[in-house]
């Protein structure tokens, strides 16, 4: 068996997205995710001039060996780009085999270690009452497990806090020629997160698992503070506290509070955690299969993260299509030290595009028994959503400063 043909397909049903399809000389096609949010063309280009040419008669069989051979053989090591190109052919292999052993890649994978994977939801307001109506929301479509975003007092726009609770299949605060600008408080935001957090807790109870996302604001200090800060309300997890290229710094972090800590959506390879699991400085990793090389990676990150009793907590916004989350869906049913998945509904429009064997009930997604990912690509459907150019906002400080977003 060969690889016979491999075509990029750049779709946006409401936001962009990018597949790498392969097909074989047998006629088996497999997909695979490459889509960076904000950067697609660079892996469209990535693609389209350096790898595809490389993937013609190939084994689709030797994945491993195919790894290696677009990792190592780049010369020039990691980087976001590269590794979306690498998970989309590597998960589009994986997708391949399965099909030819008629399992769904879970089987491959080790088998089912679980019924479902626990799944959590997103919940924002720009104030309690606001907050709590989404919740609500996200209770009664099954969700039970919670991401918790609020609005700060004297701020504006606030990474992950919507003004209408609709889910959020599109960029980020819609499509603009250059980026959107939100101003950033950092201490306005540790004064008031722990009411929110205290007020929630009040609300809906001790037992219903709540998490937040930090999105890499604070300093090392900072960030111990708002964990120490937050323990009495008992989060599931506090991520990306800090922007963690400073691996060292989650020392600090580490050393002030018993929050539960989660990192790693912006890495791309396994080596960027070495310290954070080789110290036990986090208790999730983050990382999305399509950012971090691909099935083949996910695999070796989660089996180094068991030896030290971290968990996974797989990396699931609108921005991974569906083709990256039901590659992750896989994953999630079959290692051993699974923790939680993200999971974020995609629109309808989406849903035309990828045509999917993944479900979600009562709190749980499961992959799907279909051979393979169990994802496809309509490629008519596809076509009638053109690439728009579109940005993730950036964020300043009160006094103009450029900070983390
Ligand atoms: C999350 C993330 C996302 C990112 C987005 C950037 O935890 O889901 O922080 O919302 O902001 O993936 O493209
Ligand atoms: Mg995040």
């Amino acid at each position: 068996m060969r690889i016979a043909n491999a075509e990029v397909i750049v779709t946006s049903p409401g936001r962009n997205f990018v597949t790498l399809e392969i097909t074989t000389d047998d006629g088996v096609v497999g997909y695979g995710d490459g889509t960076l949010n904000g950067r697609e063309l660079a892996v469209v280009s990535y693609l389209r001039d350096h790898v595809v040419p490389l993937l013609i008669g190939r084994d689709p069989h030797k994945i491993e060996d195919t790894w290696q051979y677009l990792y190592r053989g780049a010369y020039w090591r990691r980087g976001p780009v590269t590794m979306a190109a690498i998970a989309a052919v590597d998960v589009a292999l994986w997708d391949i085999k399965a099909q030819v052993a008629g399992l769904p890649l879970y089987q491959l994978l080790g088998g089912a270690s679980r019924t479902g994977a626990r799944a959590y939801g997103h919940a924002s307001g720009a104030d309690l009452p606001e907050l709590f109506d989404s919740i609500r929301a996200r209770l009664d479509e099954g969700f039970r497990c919670i991401r918790v975003q609020s609005g700060v007092p004297g701020l504006g726009m606030v990474y992950g806090v919507t003004s209408t609770d609709v889910r959020r299949d599109q960029e980020s605060n819609g499509r603009h020629p250059v980026p959107v600008e939100e101003v950033w408080d950092t201490p306005a935001y540790l004064r008031h997160l722990p009411s929110v957090f205290e007020a929630v807790r009040n609300e809906f109870g001790p037992e219903l698992p709540l998490l937040h996302d930090a999105h890499h604001r604070l300093t090392p200090i900072q960030a111990a503070q708002l964990g120490k800060a937050l323990e009495p309300y008992d989060l599931f997890w506090l991520e990306d506290v800090t922007p963690a290229e400073n691996q060292e710094a989650l020392r600090l972090v580490r050393q002030h509070t018993t929050t539960p800590l989660a990192i790693g959506e912006v890495f791309n390879a396994v080596v960027d955690y070495q310290t954070l699991i080789r110290e036990q400085l986090i208790d999730y990793v983050r990382s999305a299969v399509t950012h971090a090389g691909g099935v083949t990676a996910m695999r070796k990150l989660f089996d180094y993260a068991a030896q030290y009793q971290i968990k996974s907590g797989i990396h699931g916004p609108t921005d991974i299509s569906p083709v990256g989350m039901a590659a992750g869906l896989h994953l999630d049913l079959a290692i051993h030290n699974f923790g939680i998945q993200e999971f974020m509904p995609h629109s309808p429009d989406t849903y035309d595009v990828f045509p999917h064997a993944y479900t979600f009930s009562d709190g749980y997604l499961h992959p799907g028994e279909t051979p393979g990912l169990g994802v496809t690509v309509d490629k008519k459907a596809a076509a009638q959503f053109e690439y728009q150019p579109a940005y993730l906002p950036v964020n300043r400080l009160r006094d103009g400063a450029m900070h983390d977003w």
